[in-house]
């Protein structure tokens, strides 16, 4: 049976998503300690993906249909699978096994498992994100946040921060398309007067974490997938923030901006001055 808004059981997400994110960082710890190899390549040949990758996802996928069989699944290497079970639930997970996996390909210990629970149709202009988990297993830090129940860091509660006289520390990305780069360092420029300094760590759902967490003042990246922000934008918004795209519009492919809500209005009319 379709579980509404607000009839959903976010306890229960919850406490599945912090134990399947921790099987599953762990795994991916242990796969980079025995060396990591690209498996493919996607839209470019900067794009990869890992065995580890698919290898971590094919773990979520199956504790979640060992778990809720009648909830679907979004996630970055095996796409969007329906409810298995003939009776779908209207949960969708929204599922990121290796976020940053540059950073692990090159052994960076900077990536993230990220988790979200979403009901709606699993798009950011139409979904209600539930629960979010982004768990970075090399410093076992593990974000999480539940709709209505804030953001935390473990068990210390999180709020976003605010830029100082000496400006925003302010994060980014730059896709794997080389062809996009030009429009990206335009966008940059338009945004470092804003900048005390500018970071560029490679996973999207850690940028977004580290903004709820006060981490960074502020981020903003063009053509991000769904996985990459539907736990970290739960934990930002969840803190005090504020998570968009386009002006007046949702996080997406387009542009993804996340900030405390008086930085969020000075990036987004820098972006789109
Ligand atoms: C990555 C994002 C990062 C972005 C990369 C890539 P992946 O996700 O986390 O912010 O700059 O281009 O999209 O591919 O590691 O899951």
């Amino acid at each position: 049976m379709e579980e509404s808004s607000s009839r959903v059981d976010r306890t229960g997400l919850l406490a599945l998503a912090v134990d399947i994110a921790r099987e599953a960082g762990a795994l991916a710890r242990r796969r980079r300690a025995e060396g990591v190899a690209v498996a493919a390549t996607k839209s470019t040949l900067a794009d990869v993906v890992t065995e580890a990758d698919r290898e971590v996802e094919d773990l979520v996928r199956a504790r979640l249909a060992a778990a809720r069989p009648g909830d679907a699944i979004l996630g970055e290497e095996g796409g969007a699978t329906g409810a298995p079970a003939g009776d779908p639930t209207g949960i969708t997970w929204v599922v990121d096994p290796i976020d940053g996996t540059v950073n692990y390909l090159y052994g960076i210990p900077h990536y993230a498992v990220s988790i979200a629970a979403v009901t709606g149709e699993p798009t950011a202009a139409r979904w209600q994100q539930q629960v979010g988990v982004v768990y970075q297993p090399v410093t076992d830090e593990l974000f999480h946040a539940t709709r209505g129940g804030g953001a935390w860091l473990g068990d210390q509660r999180l709020h976003v921060g605010a830029p100082t006289a000496a400006g925003a520390l302010v994060a980014t990305g730059f896709g794997y398309d080389p062809a996009t780069h030009e429009g990206d360092f335009a966008r940059l420029r338009r945004v470092m007067p804003l900048a005390r300094d500018i970071r560029r760590a490679g996973a999207a759902s850690l940028d977004l974490a580290y903004v709820a967490a006060g981490r960074l003042d502020g981020y903003f990246e063009r053509g991000l997938h769904p996985w990459d922000h539907a736990a970290g934008g739960l934990l930002v918004v969840e803190a005090g923030g504020r998570v968009g795209g386009m002006p007046d519009g949702a996080p997406g492919r387009e542009m993804t901006i996340a900030a405390g809500p008086e930085l969020f209005e000075r990036i987004s009319s820098a972006v789109y001055q």
